[in-house]
């Protein structure tokens, strides 16, 4: 089969992509490994930055998020020496979050795509790129029933995640891959539980960083930092919520409202980046082109905004014969990834200390200490502190 681009993978990256393309009358399809149900109910982000909302107003795709997000932009830090409350709407430049869950968002893109008529082809899995030095690459793929295929595109996007097939089809020696282990674990969880503070609550405690985060009026995410390599099922959840308590100082500041845990995941706190973003024929975007640790929640705001751009450079050059964008794509998308990597890596030494008990980790430790501090009573590093927590 043949189209214009073939974009794999139906995240929101790939969603956001073949909505614009389809908008603009540009041939393309998505493959998907997972099953349309898969896709619309993974659990992930949930905070969506202001100019990712106004990258969906602009495209009309934000009707979903219009009619049940929750505007967001109230933090407090919870930490030895007291707790305090950072009213980020009203610091920086004044932009909040849109609590909107993900597969939500996923799903309105999706229905969206379909009913203007765009093709998605799910439990399709992309094995190979092909020939992306040439204006005909190819992607091989295996089929829902089994059976091999193949698309013959004039673009290739690659919107499918840190292991899908894009990055692995780079050619050898293309690439520089710049990968950071931050060396923290988080027990990801979801909680059927009404949330227990109305602000997304940083538990800073000597035995490991906690956090809170509304999602609905009934679910609220949790994480609590652990060990490296405690497998999910390892904690009860008597243990999580104790835990949870501890850290999160229910003792001071009120037990958290406790539910079943119906979701749990670890995660290893990494980052890697690819550059360039652009290999010929083949652009990356979203996860496949840079991994941001979830400290930040800055993942799907960088893929909505990475696709955008994408977008536009390929309308401009189908449609308009102008492969200045394209060009530039990799550079532009570089600069926000770098920025949104290093506010997360700050957000991650403000809220996880290193472990051990020797004079290092006490020095790191009083550092953090004397951070939050300035965090509580300078104005202009909370400016700082706004501007990029919300900015992508
Ligand atoms: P996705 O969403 O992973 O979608 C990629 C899609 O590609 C498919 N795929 C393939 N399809 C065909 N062939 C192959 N060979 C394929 N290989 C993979 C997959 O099935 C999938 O459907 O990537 P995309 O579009 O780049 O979007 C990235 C975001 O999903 C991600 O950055 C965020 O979820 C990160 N993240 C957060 N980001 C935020 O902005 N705010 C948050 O609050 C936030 N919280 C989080 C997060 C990520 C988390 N995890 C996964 C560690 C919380 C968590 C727990």
């Amino acid at each position: 089969s043949a189209t214009d681009v073939v974009i794999l993978g139906a995240g929101p990256a790939g969603l956001v992509l073949g909505n614009l393309l389809q908008n603009s009358g540009i041939d393309c399809v998505v493959l998907e490994r997972a099953e349309r149900a898969h896709i619309q109910t993974r659990a992930r982000a949930g905070f969506l930055a202001a100019n990712t909302v106004r990258i969906l107003e602009r495209h009309g795709l934000a009707e979903g998020l219009h009619r049940s997000g929750r505007v967001h932009s109230t933090c407090e830090f919870r930490t030895a020496d007291g707790r305090f409350r950072l009213d980020y709407g009203g610091l920086g430049r004044g932009e909040r979050h849109t609590v909107y869950p993900q597969q939500q968002l996923v799903t309105d893109l999706l229905t969206r795509f379909l009913a203007s008529g765009g093709r998605v082809d799910f439990a399709t899995e992309a094995v190979a790129v092909l020939d992306t030095d040439t204006d005909r690459p190819s992607v091989t793929v295996r089929e829902a029933d089994g059976h091999p295929g193949r698309w013959a595109a004039r673009y290739v996007a690659g919107c499918d995640g840190r292991h899908g097939a894009a990055r692995r089809s780079l050619p050898a020696g293309s690439v520089r891959r710049h990968h950071c282990d931050h060396g923290v674990t988080w027990l990801g969880l979801l909680a059927e539980a009404p949330p227990s503070l109305d602000a997304v609550g940083y538990a800073v405690h000597e035995r490991g960083f906690a956090g809170h985060m509304a999602r609905t009026s009934e679910i609220t995410r949790y994480y609590v930092q652990c060990e490296r390599g405690t497998p999910a099922d390892a904690w009860s959840e008597e243990r999580i919520w104790d835990e949870l308590d501890l850290r999160m100082r229910g003792t001071e500041y009120g037990p958290l409202h406790r539910g079943r845990v119906v979701e749990r995941a670890v995660v290893d706190l990494e980052s890697d980046v690819l550059e360039p973003l652009r290999h010929g024929s083949l652009f990356l975007a979203g996860d496949a082109a840079g991994l941001v640790s979830p400290c930040a929640a800055k993942g799907a705001n960088l893929a909505v905004l990475e696709a955008e751009i994408l977008a536009g450079a390929l309308v401009d050059d189908l449609v308009h014969g102008d492969s200045e964008g394209l060009d530039a794509y990799s550079a532009r998308c570089l600069a926000y990834i770098w920025r949104a990597q290093e506010f997360s890596h700050w957000m991650i030494r403000l809220l996880h200390g290193p472990s051990g008990s020797d004079g290092t980790s006490s020095f790191h430790n009083s550092l953090r200490r004397s951070r939050l501090t300035s965090l509580r009573t300078s104005r202009s590093h909370q400016d700082w502190f706004a501007e990029h927590y919300v900015g992508v």
